[in-house]
């Protein structure tokens, strides 16, 4: 009967630890465009770099000023010119899911979602609606770039949610089992 009491305790015990650890430790980052004053502006966290023909002064790239709630401050994206984001996260930080909302006045709007083990695409054709599209570490690993691509697209709030390197909760997972085991020969 103290068996099953302090197995159960055990057991209860990594379940908790484990969950808010995970919990605790989850970080989410949006690129929503915006400053914290609402004007047009770019979070610190993400890094541009942008691609693509410029045929005359039409310029690549432009952010939206923040005009009315309807009309949110984004990012637009002009003539097939591209947009490679990258993370300024520290070294033990992971991203695990990503997602873009995306909306298209012209033509088509595509974004791609790199991780380590693989990559996925979608290609907006013209919707003037916004839609989220997202990835997530199960299809393709650790995700490490997103890139933007379009002729006359939107985009707005891109979220990165972020971990704690893996071996962290391995290590406390590990750590638990062994107290775990403890118990059990200590009760025997
Ligand atoms: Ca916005
Ligand atoms: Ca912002």
């Amino acid at each position: 009967m103290l068996r099953l009491i302090l197995s159960t305790l055990v057991a209860l015990t990594i379940a908790f630890v484990v969950h808010n650890a995970a919990q605790a430790d989850v970080t989410i980052y949006v690129e929503d465009f915006e400053d914290e004053q609402g004007n047009a502006g770019f979070d610190p966290r993400f890094q541009h770099l942008f691609y693509g023909h410029s045929p005359g002064s039409i310029p690549l790239w432009h952010l939206s000023e923040k005009l009315t709630p309807s009309y949110p401050g984004d990012f637009r994206l002009f003539l097939g010119s591209q947009d490679m984001i990258q993370f300024n996260l520290s070294p033990e930080q992971f991203v695990v899911h990503a997602s873009v909302d995306i909306r298209d006045s012209g033509g088509d709007s595509a974004v791609c979602f790199m991780g380590d083990i693989g990559e996925v695409t979608y290609v907006y054709r013209s919707g003037y609606e916004y839609r989220t599209f997202d990835a997530s570490s199960s299809e393709i690993g650790i995700i490490h770039s997103i890139l933007l691509s379009s002729y006359e697209g939107n985009y707005d709030n891109i979220s990165i949610t972020i971990v704690p390197e893996p071996n962290c909760i391995a290590s406390l997972v590990a750590m638990l089992l062994c107290l775990a085991v403890f118990f059990k020969r200590f009760n025997h």
